[in-house]
């Protein structure tokens, strides 16, 4: 029988969750990524070897990268992007040397994942990363004053977004700016307003059909090195999964990612389900997603939001929410016997709470919660293993 292979997002040395607290957890793989490296550097062997080690020595085996970055020039195809390229081929070429064999990565434009509160306190005391509409609008509108950007939005919508921002404090506004631009943990850039609207000006020509192309012409470019190399790359949902100011988005969807594989059949092409991330849209059929996409599928990111009608979310419980967990897990472990491998999943997120309520967290990744939904998530396979 095939269980997956329950992994942990661990941010490195400087990480107040450390590995023995992984180990403890019950974890086997280590998720990780060499922040340290400047975006657009080669990983070198050296540098893989000595963080391997580290994480070798508690006993654990480093499964998965996330992320190697993409530098933001390829994905507007300017200035340096094919030395960028290459020294990602490389980077995957020592990778695959050194025994680490699959890679996540997203083409998202400037920003990885975007939340609004990164402490929205549920009924029970804990706290979740939200993303609010009505605050982001006010952001763009009236912070970031996009040129352009009331087009984007429905009177209706503005008119929350005003509301909104004639409560917001001055601290507020500029929580909420830090908590958009920033840069969530893992996400590798982080901007004042002014280099932000500058960041954004660089897609000005970069519409969605643009960047799927740039990621289709990366991805001719780097599978065929990964394929050679044993490396799987996986690509990351849009989160959330759809437009944001304004900018593009190319992986929001089954069919986007149908687009990609069509387009670069080779192996390597592969897909990390974010359940968190696709699960925002309800017209996303997760565990039909498991089941269809299942051949790509080289990693997995459990975790459920909870959406309601106005396009906001918070990151519920790992079993609640909106996601149907059970579902998807079922259709993981009959993915994982008919391939005959076990996949790396990870609990992506998890509410600050108990003692982590008193220290200070990497948003989305102190350990209580987490640990509380790899014991969920890790209960949930094992009696479905049982039971089929
Ligand atoms: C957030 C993460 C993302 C993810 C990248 C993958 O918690 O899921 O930052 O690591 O998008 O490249």
């Amino acid at each position: 029988m095939y269980l997956s292979e329950q992994t942990w997002r661990w941010y490195g040395p400087n990480d107040p969750v450390g590995l023995w607290d992984i180990r403890q957890a019950g974890a086997t793989g280590i998720v990780n990524a060499l922040h340290h490296i400047p975006n657009g550097e080669v990983w070198t062997k050296e540098e893989i070897l000595k963080r391997k080690k580290i994480i070798e020595e508690v006993g654990l085996t480093w499964s998965v990268v996330e992320s190697v970055p993409v530098h933001e020039h390829i994905k507007t195809q300017t200035g340096d992007f094919q030395k960028y390229i290459d020294n990602y081929k490389e980077s995957l070429k020592n990778l695959g040397a050194c025994g680490v064999y699959i890679v996540t990565y997203n083409f998202m434009p400037v920003l990885d994942w975007t939340r609004t509160d990164l402490a929205y306190t549920l009924p029970d005391g804990s706290k979740a990363l939200r993303f609010e509409k009505a605050a982001f609008v006010a952001f763009d509108l009236f912070i970031l004053k996009r040129p352009g950007a009331e087009k984007d939005y429905t009177p209706e919508e503005i008119a929350k977004a005003t509301a909104r921002f004639a409560q917001m404090s001055d601290d507020d506004k500029h929580l909420l700016t830090r908590n958009i631009i920033a840069g969530l943990p893992g996400s590798e850039e982080s901007f004042t307003v002014e280099q932000f609207q500058e960041a954004l000006d660089r897609y000005k020509n970069v519409d969605a059909e643009r960047l799927r192309e740039n990621l289709i012409y990366f991805l001719r470019e780097i599978c065929p090195v990964a394929d050679e190399a044993g490396v799987q790359l996986v690509i990351h949902a849009d989160d959330p999964p759809y437009p944001i100011l304004g900018l593009p988005r190319i992986l929001s969807t089954e069919e986007d990612f149908e687009r990609l594989v069509a387009a670069v059949p080779n192996k390597s092409n592969g897909l990390c389900l974010c359940t968190g991330s696709f699960g925002v849209r309800a017209d996303n059929d997760l565990p039909g997603m498991m089941e269809r996409l299942g051949d790509r599928v080289g990693f997995v990111h459990l975790r459920s939001t909870k959406r309601d009608t106005e396009g906001n979310f918070y990151e519920a419980n790992h079993l609640e929410g909106d996601v149907d967990m059970y579902n998807v897990m079922k259709q993981l472990f009959l993915l994982q016997q008919k391939r005959g491998v076990s996949i790396p999943i990870r609990p992506d997120h998890g509410h600050q709470m108990v003692d982590d309520l008193k220290k200070k967290t990497n948003p989305g990744y102190s350990c209580i919660g987490r640990l509380r939904g790899l014991a969920e998530l890790r209960g949930l396979e094992m009696g479905i293993a049982k039971s089929l």
